[in-house]
């Protein structure tokens, strides 16, 4: 017999205000013979200083790479840009290209049919609720009439162009919010900026600090004195100041002077100075097209390409699909993320048509399904919990709405929530204008609804379930999966062990996640079973020994199943390439007997024999 049954209730990640609010006190309850310890704690995206609320509520942005690189489309005087890492923007460094010469690019640039407002409409046609524009990168030139500077686009073109002005005021007349790009740290053209070769030819510390102060600070003071409203200034570092010629000093004189021109201005931690270091860093920066792995509770964001390159690069062809672009997007406002999906215009200002098409089709999907990705929250529920797809959550008022974002169409119509308390009071598809309830049902932590024939919308469908009453997210449950059964992993037990190795999968992922069991183990799971009624029950795992030896128990409450732990022996891993790894072989145990519906603990003991370990992966119950 097992004893009491300990899970814990979490609160979602619901948010109607920033203020902290008192979780509520401790309640027990009791399901089919359970004790369930119920603690309520307030998870919402809770490090979220005021000034960044929006910027959290937005979570879509546009990033533009446009600059004198944007002439050269990835080539110079017939050479492909020099890396195999083929970013566009990166072609003054990597090809050597003179400072003066660069600039010979801006003839390749159609000055009367740039038009940055048509970037502008593209964003808001794409769903997006604010845009970073390069207004320097990496090669120093500015895109706005820099008077710090002549390496500037006032100083290159006739008449005057300043691309800043112009998405600024296109910028306000759509209602989308503006960020700049700076890149601060990089300036290749500048004697005292930074660029890689001062790995070898070295820079003083003076001629940096004459950098900082003569370009940096002061252009930077222009950005944000004569442009009116900016939203965020976007720094591009991607190593710790502690490792680098730029001092910590430097950033904070750069921030400081920040605050003081636009309090409202957010500064991403790319600036070089990590949220940890410095808490009045406003969002996390991840890496280039990194996308968010675990729920966080202050503002970050994933910046991504549609493409590979930043800048355009004519011979670039690694287009993201749609599908896989909104599902970033989800998968990040999933875990409290913002996604900023980067296009490269060409120098005549054209959007590739291949990253117009991909940006038009998101923003017909977030036209119908735009209320479960803008200004929701994480729920809390592991971000892998479910094989359907992802969870977003918001209240309105008295009214706390689960989206649920189905990736695959279930094949047989049912959708299965597990781990969610409280009685939905009404299933909908977001596509449909008419909110015709769906059936359901509800019993404990687990939900079921009955879908339609056809799934409604391109790429993903969003299933809302509303509730009265705030529904709480139940940790540790082991989900029921698309076909009906549960997936009992070392890594989703319950309650968690304090230590676990899990061996990541390796030789290509021919060798699956494992543990390795040498000695005696116990592994524990929770599962809600939904009907009565007979299930199997198979354990994968790989065993090199010669003969059956040790044991494999599985319990539940009523029912034990043993056997012998069986030799898998080996398998070939890649054909014709003398390349052999150990097989894991599913094995059937048995059948264990489910009296009633309810909540379910599972033991798995395996002891093996002395020195003959076994790799365990998984339990399958179906
Ligand atoms: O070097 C740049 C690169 O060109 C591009 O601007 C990206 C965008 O995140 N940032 C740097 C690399 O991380």
């Amino acid at each position: 017999m097992f004893e009491s049954f300990h899970t814990t209730i979490l609160n979602p990640g619901f948010r109607k205000t920033n203020k902290t609010i008192k979780p509520k006190p401790m309640k027990t309850t009791f399901i089919t013979g359970l004790l369930l310890v119920f603690s309520l704690q307030l998870f919402a995206q809770k490090d979220t200083s005021e000034r960044a609320l929006w910027f959290t509520d937005a979570r879509f942005g546009m990033f533009i790479h446009w600059g004198l690189y944007s002439g050269a489309e990835g080539y110079w005087k017939g050479e492909k840009l020099r890396h195999a890492n083929d970013y566009a923007e990166w072609i003054y460094y990597r090809n050597q290209i003179d400072r003066d010469e660069y600039v010979q690019l801006l003839d390749r640039f159609d000055w009367d049919s740039i038009d940055p407002e048509k970037w502008v409409i593209l964003a808001k046609n794409a769903g997006m609720k604010y845009m970073t524009i390069t207004a320097k990168h990496h090669d120093g030139f500015a895109l706005w009439d820099s008077q710090v500077s002549d390496y500037d686009l006032g100083d290159h073109t006739s008449p005057k162009r300043d691309i800043i002005k112009e998405m600024a005021a296109a910028c306000k007349k759509h209602g989308i919010k503006l960020g700049l790009y700076y890149s601060h740290w990089v300036d290749w053209e500048h004697p005292g900026g930074w660029d890689h070769s001062k790995e070898i030819y070295n820079i003083s510390a003076e001629d940096y600090d004459k950098y900082w102060q003569e370009k940096v600070i002061p252009q930077v003071r222009e950005l944000l004195s004569n442009y009116g409203e900016i939203s965020l200034i976007w720094f591009d570092m991607w190593i710790n100041h502690s490792q680098s010629i730029v001092t910590k000093e430097q950033l904070v004189q750069l921030k400081t002077m920040i605050r003081e021109l636009q309090p409202a201005c957010l500064v991403n931690s790319r600036l070089g100075l990590s949220m940890e270091e410095d808490p009045d860093i406003d969002f996390k920066t991840l890496g280039d097209n990194q996308l968010g792995s675990k729920k966080e509770d202050f503002p970050w964001q994933s910046p991504g390409t549609v493409a590979h390159s930043w800048g355009f690069h004519s011979s670039d062809t690694q287009w993201k699909s749609t599908s896989s672009l909104l599902k970033a997007l989800i998968g990040n406002a999933s875990l409290n993320g913002n996604f900023m999906l980067n296009i490269g215009p060409r120098a005549n200002g054209e959007v590739p048509f291949e990253i117009s098409q991909r940006l038009l089709e998101m923003g017909e999907w977030l036209k119908v399904n735009g209320e479960a990705v803008y200004g929701t929250q994480a729920f809390d529920l592991k971000n892998d919990q479910h094989d359907w797809g992802k969870i977003t959550c918001k209240q309105e008022g008295d009214l706390f709405k689960l989206y649920l974002h189905l990736y695959n169409w279930p094949l047989n119509k049912k959708l299965y929530l597990t781990g969610v308390s409280g009685n939905p009071e009404k299933a909908y598809l977001l596509a449909d204008k008419d909110k015709t309830s769906l059936k359901f049902s509800h019993n404990s932590v687990y939900t079921e609804v009955s879908l339609p024939n056809d799934q409604p919308d391109p790429y993903v469908s969003v299933v809302v379930l509303e509730y009265k009453q705030r529904p709480a997210a139940v940790d540790g449950m082991v989900a029921k999966t698309v076909d009906g059964g549960y997936s009992l992993l070392p890594g989703n037990q319950s309650p968690k062990p304090e230590t676990i190795e899990i061996v990541s999968p390796s030789e290509y992922e021919t060798i699956p996640a494992h543990v390795v069991v040498s000695q005696p183990e116990t592994f524990r799971w929770k599962i809600f079973v939904d009907k009565a009624g007979e299930k199997t029950v198979d354990a994968s795992y790989s065993f090199q020994g010669n003969d059956a030896k040790g044991k494999i128990t599985i319990r539940t409450a009523e029912s034990t199943l043993e056997q012998n732990i069986h030799p898998t022996g080996l398998t070939v891993g890649e054909p014709n390439e003398n390349w052999h790894i150990e097989a894991y072989k599913s094995h059937r145990l048995g059948s264990i007997y489910f009296p009633e519906p309810g909540l379910y603990e599972i033991e798995m003991q395996l002891q093996p024999e002395p020195n003959e370990p076994v790799n365990f992966q998984w339990i399958w119950i179906k």
